[in-house]
């Protein structure tokens, strides 16, 4: 009988991917999946180097017809990216809901300016980053927190980005099987924002795919021994309004 336990845990952990299926402004809903690009699969990308990463949706096809939703939003809002394991899983069914919580590693948020947050063409975009949290002090990461937290994650959108359309693009790195390249499992989607009450400051900005890299020592990582003390999440450190003001 442990044995047939074991085999059956070891092939949900296989198949545990995750999604991020809804954005929530101020505390409130947005709807499940309104305004984000969900592909109809909830595999990882593992090649760095691939458009897939942008967004998904190559290698896991979007569902269709895509969303013609594009929210809106004030800058300064308190945003919230919420992650299941399916499009439809629940915590409360699903052990491996929001996302199997062996599937360690970062997560992160970036933002591109777009002139039209529908438009299908997402190659050439400039992406900067708004969020992303790590390992922590006590040894503890930021998937763990996410999956404690039933897959909510919450940050700030800058409060001095400029007003308009962007894509926003959620991602986690699954670091289990990252100790060879390829082998780390990026998941990401994209939700399609208009922000209004934003100021005049353009942040820095770094371009998918580019910004990581096989070798990059958050790409190429050693989960399990010797037992991590630091990580480094890969992309830049992410913009802050505060900082333009020192
Ligand atoms: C974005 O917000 C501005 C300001 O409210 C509005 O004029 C514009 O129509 C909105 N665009 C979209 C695509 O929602
Ligand atoms: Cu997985």
């Amino acid at each position: 009988m442990k044995v047939t336990i074991v085999a059956c845990t070891l092939l949900a952990t296989a198949s545990a991917h995750t999604i991020f299926t809804q954005l929530h402004i101020n505390g409130v809903a947005q709807g499940h999946t309104k305004g984000i690009r969900v592909p109809t699969y909830d595999g990882p990308i593992t090649d760095v180097t691939s458009n897939d990463m942008i967004c998904n949706g190559g290698l896991n096809p979007y569902r269709t017809p895509l969303p013609t939703d594009i929210i809106s939003v004030k800058a300064g809002d308190k945003l919230t990216v919420e992650w299941h394991h399916t499009l439809d899983s629940k915590p409360e069914t699903d052990n491996a809901d929001p996302i199997d919580p062996g599937h360690l590693g970062p997560v992160m948020v970036y933002l591109a300016k777009v002139d039209d947050a529908l438009s299908t063409k997402v190659t050439g975009l400039k992406w900067f980053k708004i969020y992303e949290d790590g390992l922590d002090a006590n040894g503890e990461w930021a998937v763990t927190r996410l999956y404690n937290n039933k897959g909510f994650v919450d940050f700030v959108l800058p409060s001095c980005i400029a007003s308009g359309q962007y894509l926003l693009r959620a991602e986690i790195i699954a670091l289990h099987a990252a100790s060879n390249y390829p082998g780390a499992q990026l998941y990401m989607e994209c939700a399609q924002i208009n922000v209004t009450g934003g100021g005049n400051v353009s942040p820095a900005t770094i371009s998918f795919p580019g910004a990581y890299k096989a070798s990059d020592a958050g790409i190429k990582f050693q989960l399990y021994w010797p037992k991590p003390t630091s990580y480094t999440i890969p992309g830049p450190r992410p913009f802050t309004c505060s900082a333009k003001l020192r």
